[in-house]
């Protein structure tokens, strides 16, 4: 079975956008694939976060992934600073790394701009994601558009690495372009992601909202002028992005979603899809209740690092050896 890793941040309350262009796919995934599927709670402070909201966020977004129908028993789960060999290996990497090609990455230059004092983990994380990525030998990194400049950054680390040491050391991986891993826009600016730290929290749909709260924001959705269900990103983005949730939790086509509402008004189909999100999202959150508070949580996470660490520590150990860090 070929293998994969994956994973979430848990720097705010997960979204419906987090849900289906991720967590979704984590599900599809799971039969088909040896998969390691992490908590990057590590990448997640390359930006400020409140320590005391981090571990909800984290036991929320391990309980998440269960109520969403991730079976422990088939993927390694596990939470990513509880393996110290990635940030020791992240550290091996980035004394390989040329800086130029950390500060020309897309994601880089965007959220410097954002903060003048950035951290140098912003710089750095990519490397750290490829420590995460090589540490498990992987054949795939499931990834969106966004992320695919990393993957391709592990992939050279790795051939570097490889023919520096003339060894094997890593397995080089490929990115992993999901289908139906569909890009979930803001319902109030759709031209933006939603994205866990919006601003506007009345874009985005938290998947532990409630069902009032669900239907008011799907209600308050920025539409358009057109008056027509009509897939057209240019000209209708606010009701696109309502067509791409609609036909991802319905599991019907674009087209066929187009037909099924051609003579409904905005408020009918707002009113459809604030239907189908409230019915996916109950009960998720229904399995998510029985969970959040139980020790099964625990469990997962120790036997995640059991198993990764045993793992970590021999590529450690390797990549101590051909380095020269011994006597
Ligand atoms: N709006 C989205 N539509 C589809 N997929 C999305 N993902 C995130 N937002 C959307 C996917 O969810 C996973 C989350 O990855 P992450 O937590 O490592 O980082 P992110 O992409 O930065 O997520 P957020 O929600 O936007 O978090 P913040 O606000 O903290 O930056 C990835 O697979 C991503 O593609």
């Amino acid at each position: 079975m070929k293998r994969i890793l994956t994973g979430i941040q848990p720097s705010g309350s997960i979204t419906l956008g987090n849900y289906i262009g991720a967590i979704k796919q984590m599900v599809n995934m799971q039969n088909d694939y040896e998969t390691y599927i992490f908590i990057a709670d590590m990448h997640a402070i390359t930006v400020p976060q409140d320590p005391k909201e981090l571990p909800n966020n984290i036991k929320n977004l391990l309980a998440i992934y269960l109520a969403s129908g991730i079976d422990y028993k088939k993927n390694t789960i596990f939470l990513q600073s509880d393996n110290i060999y990635h940030a020791n290996i992240s550290w091996m990497l980035e004394c390989l790394t040329p800086y130029g090609e950390l500060s020309r990455m897309t994601q880089f230059k965007d959220k410097s701009k954002k903060n003048a004092n950035f951290s140098a983990g912003l710089l750095t994380y990519p490397i750290l994601m490829a420590s995460d990525i090589l540490i498990y030998d992987v054949d795939y990194v499931p990834t969106g558009q966004d992320q695919k400049q990393h993957v391709e950054l592990t992939r050279d680390i790795a051939i570097r690495i490889n023919k520096k040491y003339n060894e094997d050391v890593f397995k080089v991986p490929e990115p992993l372009i999901t289908k139906g891993g569909a890009k979930i826009m803001d319902l109030q600016d759709p031209t933006k992601k939603m994205s866990k730290s919006s601003e506007n929290q009345k874009g985005v749909i938290y998947l532990l909202d409630t069902e009032d709260t669900i239907r008011k924001k799907i209600g308050s959705a920025v539409t358009d002028s057109v008056g027509k269900v009509k897939y057209d990103i240019e000209n209708q983005p606010g009701i696109s992005n309502l067509i791409t949730i609609y036909s991802v939790l319905t599991n019907k086509s674009i087209e066929e979603v187009e037909k099924e509402f051609e003579n409904s008004n905005y408020g009918i189909f707002k009113k459809s899809v604030a239907d189908v999100v409230v019915e996916e999202l109950s009960k998720i959150q229904e399995k998510y209740n029985e969970l959040v508070n139980s020790n099964k949580l625990e469990e997962i996470l120790k036997n995640g690092k059991e198993k990764t660490t045993e793992i970590a520590k021999n590529k450690y150990e390797k990549l101590k050896s051909i380095i020269g860090l011994h006597i």
